[in-house]
């Protein structure tokens, strides 16, 4: 089934850019990308990786605001966390052994192993965690297409459009738009809802994001998407 099966509803626009970003509420899901605590605080993934965690503290307001958006609208809600299995077996050692983290995936810190599913760490940041009934995906990749059921979830609802918010953009939310994008969805980055260890990848991404007419999507304010 192509994800431009048409579906009914009131469509809505919201004020976006490069251009108006028009959606029906029944064929839009909010995808709300890595809210882990992992990412999020001190001890985490990110943490090991040498970044300063605090930048990614502003994104938890906004984010939640969106999420309560999107559940009043009553959009399909998908969240994703990216984390291993405790046997590393979905883990590339590339990706384990890149680098000179101070602490690598899978071993022990302040929340449990770093990255690896059921421990603390890998779970959301309080106030972001699924509702009864929402969608959660767990991706071992920074796209949350790649080893996952997310293309089953979404053309099973004949969901066409994507509003995200999440951390971190460059990263994970990029990446996952891209791969959206190529997959024939439309979408809206929500701009206050998305952060980075490194706020100048940040607006980058914003950027090339709306950039040529919308090369991978849209970009919008929060006030805005709410206003729709
Ligand atoms: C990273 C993510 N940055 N969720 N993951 O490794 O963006």
């Amino acid at each position: 089934m192509s994800p431009r099966m048409p579906a009914a509803g009131v469509p809505r626009t919201v004020k976006a850019r490069p251009f108006d970003f028009a959606f029906d509420p029944n064929a839009t899901a909010l995808v709300m990308i890595d809210m882990q605590r992992d990412f999020i605080e001190p001890g985490g993934f990110g943490e090991s990786l040498g970044n300063d965690v605090g930048h990614l503290a502003k994104v938890v307001g906004p984010a939640m605001d969106l999420l309560a958006w999107a559940r009043m609208r009553g959009l399909l809600v998908v969240h994703t966390r990216e984390c291993h299995r405790p046997d590393l077996s979905d883990c590339p050692p590339a990706k384990r052994l890149r680098g000179a983290p101070s602490t690598r995936i899978g071993d022990p810190g302040p929340m449990g192993r770093i990255l690896i599913d059921g421990e603390p760490g890998a779970d959301f940041v309080p106030g972001l965690a699924p509702l009864p009934g929402e969608v959660e995906i767990v991706k071992p990749g920074k796209g949350a297409f790649y080893n996952t059921t997310l293309t089953h979830v979404l053309t099973s609802r004949r969901i066409t459009h994507l509003v995200f918010g999440g951390v971190t953009t460059e990263v994970c939310v990029q990446t996952t738009m891209r791969e959206a994008n190529d997959r024939g969805y439309d979408c809206l980055l929500v701009e206050e809802a998305t952060g980075s260890y490194f706020p100048e990848f940040r607006d980058a991404t914003l950027a090339m994001i709306r950039a040529q007419g919308g090369i991978v999507g849209w970009t919008a304010a929060l006030a805005d998407v709410v206003r729709a």
